[in-house]
């Protein structure tokens, strides 16, 4: 499944961390996003140590052309909240579990934002879902993808059943 979106390789995507750190967990997004042969570009942007280039990134995302920015950060978690005041894209938060807490403060970190600016927040290392979940935003306005998308639900299904199946034999 890696066909392409567009003929252009022109990220549609941005898959962004707090640091390098995060790629254990945020290459998850990138790979799901790969298999739907969704193009996105991946960056290391810092709420607190890069935040020139936290609110440069945020505010040009959607007229360089990207359309759901995946934000993953661990602890004080402030990225995906910031880039989410910065841009009117859809902003999917992924909660990164670090060594203390259990990932407990990266996710209320994320997912307590007030009213009138959302951030989708996934489960605590959930970059794959964050990818799936972007894959069906963008699946929403482009038919071949979403037909990609209701295909992985299918085969899902099937596997379940599979082993179901194995289960009682
Ligand atoms: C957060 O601090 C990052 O998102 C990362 O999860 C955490 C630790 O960063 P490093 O000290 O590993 O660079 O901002």
């Amino acid at each position: 499944m890696t066909r392409a979106l567009h003929s252009s390789s022109e990220p549609l995507v941005g898959v962004v961390m707090g640091s390098d750190s995060d790629w254990r967990v945020m290459s998850d997004a990138s790979q799901i996003l790969s298999e739907f042969g969704v193009p996105h570009e991946v960056e290391v942007v810092s709420a607190h140590r890069t935040p020139d280039k936290l609110l440069r990134y945020g505010r040009e995302a959607r007229g360089r052309g990207i359309r759901v920015i995946i934000a993953g950060a661990g602890g004080a978690a402030h990225l995906p909240g910031m880039l989410a005041s910065v841009t009117a894209l859809p902003v999917v938060g992924v909660p990164v579990q670090l060594a203390t807490l259990d990932g407990m403060d990266s996710l209320l970190s994320i997912v307590q934002m007030p009213a009138g600016i959302p951030v989708a927040t996934v489960s605590i290392n959930g970059a794959k879902n964050a990818g799936l979940l972007a894959a069906r935003i963008l699946g929403a306005s482009d038919a071949a993808l979403g037909d990609r998308v209701e295909q992985y639900a299918r085969d899902l299904e099937a596997q379940v059943e599979e082993k179901n199946r194995r289960l009682k034999d």
